[in-house]
């Protein structure tokens, strides 16, 4: 007997509408479905491999607990009694910040990862909180923090729109699009190009968006917040800023004027190694296009200058008056979101507001950079870190310098992971609390609806039923909470009931809200949804831009309406949302906020450029690979290595290596050898290695991954290199040499 569910694919930004076909339980196979009304049928090979992700016989079914030093099956109750018996006491002895906590990339994939992780940072109250956007886009926040008043308000490409999109160091036709979600990317560009618009592509690597591009400027890698600065130069000197930019409060674009003229294309051509005069074409188009967008990622974000990089992303929209405007960047209206409300002056977004421990990082958004979570467990002294919590992450691969934060894990009193496999990082844990298979969760989009193109609803529950031996990663987050808070024995369902108590509580005080002056038991008695977490999404739902509002209007959203509309709710094309978004203090777009007006310090000494000589590293992304942990299904590692050196061919032949041929790559933390892919894709003065990759530690059980190993590029690095104001560590542009190893391999 077979049947078919409809399941959101949880593997990338994407967020595709799959249809599943589920025999005897199991999925045996994935395909697009034409019905939602987000995705129309779009699927990746990622996705078409959902049932071999799902069904991996490495899955851990049962916890794990560490006896006499090795990891054995437990019962879930005694798993728990071990992490309650594991924490409380350290934290008891030493103090909340004893504890700390590693979030890892797909708790923005599953909807228990939207839900728990706040209330368990609340149960811990610690400050040692790290998570995988400080390898990431925490730049981003920090620039939307500074010019909007909301580190969560991040404007996206609006794609559909648009007649000329620049594209700052991203690959959406690997990637599936980041900070911005659009199903089909390949799609939607090949859409803009039909309609007579223009893509261009800046990338040191000529990459598969690049190829699709009218244009490609190989720029050398770190130097784009030039390259930006110098189009917002020649925006200003050519008189092309738009009157009256957005129609919205803005305030500082004189500011920025007087920064950006020590940058004009001439001073900046050769650090970035783009002729001046692209760079003037450039903005003269940007200029001259009725609606055109910046859009920056990795490329922009996890290098030297991220935050400054990502804050002229939005000046250059800003000053071509496409911020908030249909074609332009625009701010998504999520269905569990905050509801607009009128105009006024906010808190501001504050920076910096504790340090981290040994090296004195300023926090960013609440979090402290991954790159010193190593440094917080080995220095001894009050206050260091003993114990360590780690909710789908593998930073020994996805952080600097996994050999010392191996070792670091090694020497911690207690750790545990909420992770589906014994990989790089959750082998040092003392417990593993595996979750379900996709196939087994419900799934809910609260992070990418925020960063989606088109505004839209859509929720899948549970595919096949949770196996009799196994609990929902909403349950294993909730008794997690319960344990952080000495409070093991507790009934999980008490976590959601609180957690709705005080949402609820917090609305009915609020005169902005449709529920002001109501009852809150009485509204919590609507609610609807088979478990806490349904319940917690129906609420978020009613009390949303969208919502019903507990009645106050009956067309609104709740769950049931949703549930009834299996393919999704469109909710139209995104909308302009300011000034009522604005949370600054001055109720303006501040488009030169202080702390980037110090920056620019930082980046005029960078115009002397670097000494030359040195390659600089930068990374890639493949179809088939999702970060570290999607090289255990034959179907996505199979065909030739994907963990190569990508090298131009005049490098290539300076150093005297063939394709093929081994090279030692020395960084400034350590070194690995690699074998050379020869290629014109990257340019020159520049090579290429995938992250993710070294999956050669013992005591792991990936058999899959273990057999296509690869070397983990992040060994190279010391993680002492951070983006200052968002402590991103730097990813990209990282100087490294080679020597040949091994020198042609010359076909025989
Ligand atoms: N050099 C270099 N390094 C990078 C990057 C780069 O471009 N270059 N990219 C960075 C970026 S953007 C990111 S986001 C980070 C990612 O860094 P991490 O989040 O640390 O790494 P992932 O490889 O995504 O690991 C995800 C973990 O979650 C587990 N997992 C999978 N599904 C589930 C689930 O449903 N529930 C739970 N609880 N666990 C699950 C996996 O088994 C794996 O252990 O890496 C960063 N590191
Ligand atoms: N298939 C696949 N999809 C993924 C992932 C994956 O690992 N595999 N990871 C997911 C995650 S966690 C994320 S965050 C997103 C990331 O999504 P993207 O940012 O689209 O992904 P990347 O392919 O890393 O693209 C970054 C590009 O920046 C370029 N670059 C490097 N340095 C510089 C520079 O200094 N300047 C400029 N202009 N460009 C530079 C690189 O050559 C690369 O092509 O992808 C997500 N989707
Ligand atoms: S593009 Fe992303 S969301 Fe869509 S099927 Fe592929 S992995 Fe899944
Ligand atoms: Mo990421």
């Amino acid at each position: 007997m077979s049947r078919t569910a409809l399941r959101i694919c949880p593997l990338c930004e994407a967020t595709c509408g799959l249809t599943l076909t589920i025999e005897e339980g199991r999925v045996t196979r994935a395909r697009g479905d034409g019905a939602d009304v987000f995705s129309h049928g779009f699927i990746c090979p990622k996705g078409a491999s959902f049932g071999q992700l799902d069904a991996d016989p490495d899955r851990l079914r049962r916890p794990l607990v560490r006896r006499g030093g090795r990891l054995e099956p437990a019962g879930w109750d005694e798993a728990f009694a071990a992490v309650e018996a594991g924490l409380r006491p350290l934290i008891e002895r030493y103090g909340p910040q004893a504890a700390a906590i590693f979030l890892g990339n797909p708790n923005v994939h599953t909807m228990a990862g939207g839900l728990y992780p706040p209330l368990l940072l609340g149960a811990l109250g610690t400050r040692n909180v790290f998570t995988a956007s400080t390898l990431d886009q925490m730049p981003k926040h920090v620039s939307s923090g500074l010019l909007f008043g909301d580190a969560n308000a991040i404007p996206v490409p609006d794609l559909d729109r648009t007649d000329h999109l620049l594209i700052i160091g991203a690959n959406p036709l690997d990637s599936g699009g980041s900070l911005c979600t659009a199903p089909d990317f390949p799609g939607r560009l090949r859409a803009l190009r039909r309609r007579g618009g223009r893509l261009t592509v800046v990338d040191p690597r000529r990459t598969r968006t690049a190829e699709a591009a009218d244009r490609h400027l190989a720029i050398r890698p770190g130097t784009d917040a030039l390259l930006l600065f110098a189009v917002v130069q020649v925006l200003f000197a050519e008189d092309l800023v738009a009157p009256g930019p957005v129609g919205e409060p803005v305030t500082g674009a004189d500011e920025v004027r007087r920064l950006a003229a020590d940058f004009p294309p001439e001073a900046v051509a050769a650090a970035c190694d783009v002729p001046a005069e692209e760079i003037r074409t450039l903005a003269r188009e940007l200029a001259a296009a009725p609606r055109a967008v910046v859009y920056g990622r990795i490329g922009s974000t996890t290098v030297e200058f991220g935050t400054l990089t990502s804050w002229l992303v939005d000046v250059v929209n800003t000053l071509t008056g496409n911020l908030d405007r249909p074609g332009g960047a625009m701010f998504p209206l999520s269905a569990t979101g905050r509801a607009p409300r009128p105009p006024r002056p906010g808190k501001g977004f504050a920076l910096g507001r504790w340090r981290s421990r040994v090296s004195g990082h300023p926090e960013a958004k609440g979090e402290l950079p991954a790159a010193a979570l190593a440094e917080e467990i080995e220095t001894p002294g009050e206050e260091q870190v003993r114990a360590l919590i780690v909710i789908a992450g593998n930073p020994v691969l996805s952080a600097p310098d996994g050999d010392r934060l191996d070792r670091a894990l090694a020497g911690l009193d207690f750790m545990v992971s909420v992770d589906p496999y014994l990989n790089e990082t959750s082998r040092r844990a003392h417990v593993v609390l595996p979750p379900p298979p996709p196939s087994q969760s419900p799934h809910f989009d609260f992070a990418f609806n925020t960063l989606a193109v088109r505004n839209q609803v859509r929720y899948s529950r549970p595919a096949v039923p949770l196996d009799a031996d196994r609990l929902s990663e909403s349950e294993i987050l909730a008794r997690l909470v319960l344990c952080a808070g000495g409070h093991g024995g507790a009934d999980p369902a008490a976590v959601d009931a609180m957690a709705i108590d005080a949402a609820l509580g917090k609305a009915v005080a609020d005169p902005g809200s449709p529920v002001y002056g109501r009852y809150r038991g009485e509204l919590a008695a609507h609610l609807t949804g088979v478990g806490g977490d349904e319940r917690r999404l129906d609420m978020m739902l009613r009390l949303g831009p969208y919502g019903d509002g507990f009645g106050a209007d009956p067309d609104g959203l709740t769950l049931a309406k949703v549930l009834a509309h299996p393919h999704g709710i469109d909710l139209g094309p995104l909308r302009p949302q300011l000034p009522g978004l604005l949370r600054t203090r001055s109720g303006t777009v501040e488009l030169c906020p202080e702390p980037m007006a110090a920056e620019v310090e930082r980046l005029r000494r960078a115009l002397g450029g670097r000494a030359d000589g040195l390659l600089l590293l930068v990374g890639r992304r493949h179809l088939r690979s999702n970060n570290s942990w999607m090289h255990n299904i034959p179907a996505l590692v199979g065909g030739s290595n994907r963990c190569t050196l990508q090298l131009h061919p005049e490098d290539a032949a300076r150093l005297g290596v063939a394709d093929g041929g081994l090279v030692r790559v020395k960084g400034d933390g350590g070194e690995l050898e690699a074998p050379v892919e020869v290629t014109d894709a990257v340019r020159t003065g520049v090579v290429s290695l995938p992250h993710g990759w070294g999956h050669d530690r013992p005591g792991t059980r990936m058999s899959v991954a273990a057999a296509h190993a690869g070397v983990n590029v992040n060994q190279l690095n010391d993680g002492s290199r951070l983006d200052p104001l968002s402590g991103t560590a730097v990813l990209n542009g990282c100087p490294v040499q080679l020597t040949v190893v091994n020198p042609p391999a010359t076909p025989s």
